[in-house]
């Protein structure tokens, strides 16, 4: 063969090359456009049936030198790659992410803003045992002007047999202390139907870490018309943090705040493994408030005060922590809540830490 015979070939093959290319590229427009439309009638993106049928009709054309499995793995390749196209724009499109807004969002709670400036603290008892426990909590809080207090009434346990709450009685009493004190109580619910009423009782569904996936819960408390605290599951990436965030807002209810409460790793020194940075990528990806809760990350009143700081030094928009009369008497959680010396001590040490990076 000539050389120059062999450059003229060369040639042909970087020309081809771009043909490919061009093609390649004009047929993931193609799927784009029918991404969009498909998502308009959210129809399913991937569709096995007409992949096979197109994989067929190319295979019947193919005379060689491929092998048809040759043909078919290069297809597959081509139509995955534009299925991740198709994703890439879904991902811009949920409705919780920086993408789609940019500015932060304020969450109004019964008129304490939650995500401006100003660090937000949300205390109290692990669960709800008494009217008198709940309100002696209430007082301390109210003495240092704080707005927010939390407690359970629905406890879901790890053990069948721990303290499972007092459920609506739980609820009652909250709303008791908060009328009493004026203050806005959180309180987690774990059944859809359980959110209606809750809304009578309570300025705030928490959604707990072992529900962050629980849909038809993440679907009920969209149609709230209250804020949710959705806090990340043990096990959940931040990507599914994200989406089931994504749940509630779907539904309407765009009052959400991700806390970040700790994941499982094989780490045994704390309860959970706090992922600190979760915040700031949290704070990237979305437009959501983010808290971070230091009680059950820890599950060790000694790191408190050092994770509380390491939350807000991070940018975290408030911080969750547990505050028990009596914590040795407590019905839950007694090892990990601080009494009101520990959290005078505590309070005095973040609240006024730094100022909040944003
Ligand atoms: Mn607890």
């Amino acid at each position: 063969m000539s050389n120059q015979k062999f450059d003229e070939l060369r040639d042909e093959l970087d020309s081809l090359n771009l043909e490919i290319l061009n093609l390649v590229n004009k047929r993931a427009e193609l799927v784009q456009d029918i991404g969009e439309i498909k998502g308009k009638q959210s129809t399913q993106r991937f569709d096995p049936v007409r992949e096979r049928d197109m994989l067929d009709h190319i295979v019947e054309q193919n005379d060689g030198p491929f092998k048809n499995a040759t043909v078919e793995h290069i297809f597959k390749e081509i139509f995955k790659a534009g299925l991740e196209v198709q994703e890439d724009d879904q991902q811009k499109e949920l409705l919780v992410s920086r993408k789609r807004k940019a500015e932060d969002t304020v969450v109004n709670i019964n008129g304490t803003p939650f995500g401006d400036d100003e660090t937000q603290f949300i205390f109290g008892p692990c669960a709800v045992e008494s009217y008198e426990q709940v309100a002696s909590v209430a007082e301390v809080l109210k003495g240092k002007g704080l707005n927010l207090i939390r407690g359970g009434a629905f406890k879901p346990r790890t053990s069948p047999y721990d303290f499972q709450g007092l459920g609506l009685e739980g609820l009652k009493i909250l709303k008791r202390v908060a009328d009493d004190y004026d203050m806005r109580v959180v309180s987690e619910i774990v059944t859809p139907s359980d959110i209606e009423v809750a809304q009578d009782y309570i300025d705030v569904i928490q959604i707990g870490a072992r529900n962050m996936q629980n849909f038809e819960l993440l679907k009920a408390a969209g149609e709230a018309k209250i804020p949710v605290i959705l806090k990340r599951g043990m096990a959940a990436k931040i990507s599914d943090f994200i989406n089931a965030a994504e749940y509630i807002i779907s539904k309407g209810n765009e009052d959400i705040i991700l806390c970040e409460r700790g994941i499982r790793t094989f780490e045994s020194a704390t309860r959970n493994t706090l992922d600190i940075s979760a915040v700031p990528v949290l704070k990237q990806e979305t437009h959501l408030p983010i808290m971070v809760d230091v009680t059950h990350s820890t599950g060790r009143r000694d790191l408190l005060i050092p994770t509380a700081k390491a939350a807000i030094a991070v940018g975290a928009d408030g911080v969750m922590a547990e505050v028990h009369p009596d914590p040795a008497v407590a019905l839950s959680d007694s090892q990990q809540q601080m009494d009101f010396d520990q959290f005078e001590e505590f309070y005095k040490e973040v609240a006024n830490y730094g100022v909040k990076v944003k």
